[in-house]
């Protein structure tokens, strides 16, 4: 019955976990991607994934306007035979072309596989007469697919802040990401530091394989976390800022101790990273603009402030030695999809 009805066009905005995701759960199905702790993230703005999903007469993956082959155009058409499956379509998949465009301001170092996996698990779902419009239960179900394509894609299927909790069934149907209430009007910024130019992001999959089986931390970093995502959404609904800032460094801080006693070490940071770190906590101690800050697996800085605050701090960070540039990004939209 679902037949490849339409092109399909989606737009995906990348997501930062103030509450992080770090490892799979152990035992059960590779293919469901299902994380070993749940994480609570801000939806961005600017930061956005917009792909087309067509039927052709051949698959093809363009991004940003370059063919794009091999294992990255791989990884695009399992997805696709992936949701082929999980909405029980009928026959043979078929060949699709998938074009992609990040709007990411600067390409350098930030994930596109959040808005990525996103934006590509709602165009293909469009196209495959699995997905019309994107109401409540849709997007609770293209959440849990996109999941399977990046843990942290789930996350972006909405705007504001979002949670995915981690569950516990083997199936993951109780891993599942869900909207909080709207942070308006308490209005909130993450400023995006930059710390490096061009650098390529050691892979987060591998790395947290590799966490999971030799950091001595990896089991407190896992049964902690649960209290943290508790402690943070409470935060957002009491709109307590530095409730809110204090379990974010933590949860932040506590993933790269897991990290860094990893067998080899994990040591995502460079020297600017450390020194953009203490500017915004000498800022905070100094009666300064109030920031509170996070960083994935990449060097780059995301600092939370209340947007009023977000100029004077932005300025600050942007003095620091070894800064590139400052992005300020507002709490983004939800996700969106359009039958043409
Ligand atoms: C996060 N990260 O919560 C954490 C913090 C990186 C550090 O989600 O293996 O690309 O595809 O599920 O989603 C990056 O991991 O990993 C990530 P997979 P993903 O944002």
């Amino acid at each position: 019955m679902n037949q490849p009805v339409t092109a399909a066009l989606a737009t995906a905005h990348s997501n930062i976990a103030l509450v992080k995701y770090w490892g799979k759960r152990a035992g059960c199905d590779p293919e469901l991607n299902l994380p070993a702790v749940g994480s609570l993230s801000m939806t961005l703005d600017e930061l956005r994934t917009v792909t087309r999903v067509a039927p052709a007469s051949a698959d093809r993956f363009e991004l940003d306007g370059e063919e794009v082959e091999g294992k990255p155009a791989a990884k695009v058409f399992a997805h696709l035979d992936r949701l082929w499956r999980l909405g029980a379509c009928s026959g043979p998949r078929p060949r699709c072309a998938v074009v992609s465009t990040n709007h990411l301001p600067t390409a350098a170092g930030l994930a596109s596989s959040a808005s990525g996996f996103a934006a590509l698990t709602i165009a293909a779902a469009g196209c495959f007469g699995l997905a019309e419009q994107l109401d409540d239960p849709t997007r609770a179900r293209l959440s849990a697919w996109a999941r399977m394509g990046s843990g942290s894609a789930a996350r972006s299927l909405w705007g504001g802040f979002v949670r995915l909790d981690a569950g516990t069934a083997d199936d993951g149907s109780d891993c599942r990401a869900r909207p909080l209430p709207s942070p308006r009007p308490w209005d909130l910024r993450l400023l995006v530091v930059h710390t490096a130019r061009g650098a390529k992001q050691v892979g987060s999959t591998g790395g947290m394989e590799s966490s999971r089986l030799t950091s001595p931390y990896y089991p407190a970093w896992v049964e902690s976390s649960a209290a943290d995502l508790d402690a943070a959404e409470a935060a957002l609904r009491a709109r307590a800022f530095d409730q809110l800032g204090e379990v974010m460094e933590h949860s932040c801080f506590k993933m790269h101790a897991c990290m860094l006693a990893t067998r080899p070490a994990l040591m995502y940071w460079n020297g600017a990273t450390l020194e953009v770190i203490r500017a915004v906590w000498q800022l905070r101690e100094a009666g300064g603009p109030v920031g509170y800050v996070t960083s994935d697996a990449g060097p780059h800085v995301k600092v939370l402030c209340r947007a009023e605050q977000a100029p004077a701090l932005a300025a600050e960070l942007a003095a620091v030695a070894g800064v590139h540039e400052v992005q300020r990004v507002a709490p983004g939209p939800d996700a969106s999809l359009e039958l043409t």
